[in-house]
């Protein structure tokens, strides 16, 4: 675990959140910063930078993420009007935490194209 990383210092409880979810693979916790009624982030426990360090040792991981997502947005009842998974990759995108996160947003019409 990187002592600098945000991420992993909340996933260890050394910095305050509001956990929603854990599991063994992974935890979710309220954006401080929401954009929707629900914006949760959903944290691998494994330290990986971005999208473009995953390998193929991940590919169960990335898979039980969106299965998270979907029994998150089932379980708070946010499931059947819509909701949205999204990872931003690098600064262009807009990642601002160099730990691979995904934002699961609901609550509201989600507007398309994006930002
Ligand atoms: P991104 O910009 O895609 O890397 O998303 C990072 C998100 O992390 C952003 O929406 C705000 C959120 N965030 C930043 N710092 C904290 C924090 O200390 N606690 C929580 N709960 N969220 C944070």
């Amino acid at each position: 675990m990187p002592e600098e990383c945000l991420f992993c210092k909340i996933l260890a409880g050394e910095i305050q959140s509001n956990i929603i979810y854990r599991d063994d693979l992974v935890v979710a916790f309220e954006d401080v910063n929401p954009q929707a009624p629900h914006h949760y982030l959903i944290v691998p426990r494994k330290h990986i930078r971005t999208t473009l360090d995953l390998s193929t040792a991940d590919n169960e991981l990335i898979g039980h993420i969106y299965q998270v997502a979907g029994k998150i947005a089932h379980d708070m009842e946010f499931a059947e009007e819509g909701f949205r998974v999204v990872n931003n990759c690098n600064e262009g995108a807009g990642q601002s935490v160099w730990h691979i996160h995904f934002h699961l947003l609901g609550g509201r019409d989600l507007t398309w194209p994006p930002g």
